[in-house]
């Protein structure tokens, strides 16, 4: 029978990028834990102590505190290795490493204005949306951010050692990376397709895809990471918070 013991808890709210990633770990090693919604920002000195630098998300055990989610998702690796989301080829370690970066500032500086503006200002602030700044990002900011996904992190190259295509939403395999005929994947996201798909689910929650037929890997990214059953869940968790069916 499985230890169903919370392991620890995880401060941050849901819909914060870096809190759905470690949420994304923490789902896919099967890890009990306990969720607290802290928002962004919080200086309350009893968070302060916890989090040095006032962010989400911070995870928490009797006598351990650890912020940053790159942190704490090295240290669920080390405390349950398996499924592992960290390759162990060096350079595909190291590259994936470098991709999990990326995704948690060029990506995520591109999409969470289009969230901001469409979620957290008007329901949170109490203020109204500044579409301008969502057409923006939209048009101008976050293409070439698909456009540098789609060239140097969806293909093969130096910069993408272990490579694999993904799959074929039809069901059939055109790489490691594929899904089984009834739509699971069968490999396990390594920690930068978790990092690059945490981002682009604040882009669903308000209503904006990734366009397949201008950026087909990126799409099909997503779409496969986004197909594991315990993310899945997870985005279904935050649909109904967000009151969308
Ligand atoms: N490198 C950190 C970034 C965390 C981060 O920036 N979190 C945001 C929420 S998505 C935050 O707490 N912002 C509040 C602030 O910057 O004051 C990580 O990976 O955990």
């Amino acid at each position: 029978m499985s230890d169903v013991r919370p392991r620890g808890t995880l401060h941050g709210v849901i819909f914060a990028p870096y809190v759905r990633k470690v949420r994304a770990v923490l789902a896919l090693k099967s890890i009990a834990h306990h969720q607290v919604s802290v928002m962004p920002g919080a200086m309350d000195p009893e968070f302060l102590a916890k989090s040095p630098l006032s962010k989400v998300p911070v995870w928490e055990e009797s006598g351990f505190q650890l912020p940053d989610s790159s942190a704490i998702c090295a240290y669920l690796e080390r405390i349950v290795p398996e499924p592992a989301i960290y390759p162990a080829e060096p350079r595909v370690f190291a590259s994936v490493l470098f991709w999990e970066e990326y995704a948690d500032t060029r990506l995520v500086d591109a999409v969470e204005p289009v969230f901001f503006q469409r979620v957290v200002r008007p329901r949170v602030l109490r203020q109204t949306c500044d579409e301008a700044i969502v057409r923006r990002q939209l048009e101008e900011v976050i293409p070439p951010v698909f456009d540098q996904l789609e060239a140097l992190y969806c293909s093969p190259g130096p910069l993408r050692p272990g490579y694999a295509p993904p799959a074929n939403r039809d069901g059939s395999r055109s790489g490691p990376s594929g899904l089984a005929l009834d739509g699971t994947p069968d490999v396990t996201p390594d920690i930068a397709a978790i990092a690059l798909w945490s981002p682009l689910v604040n882009l669903e929650h308000v209503g904006f895809g990734v366009d397949a037929a201008r950026w087909p890997g990126v799409a099909a990214a997503y779409a496969t990471t986004s197909a594991q059953p315990v993310l899945r869940s997870i985005i279904a968790e935050e649909r109904a918070a967000l009151g969308a069916r």
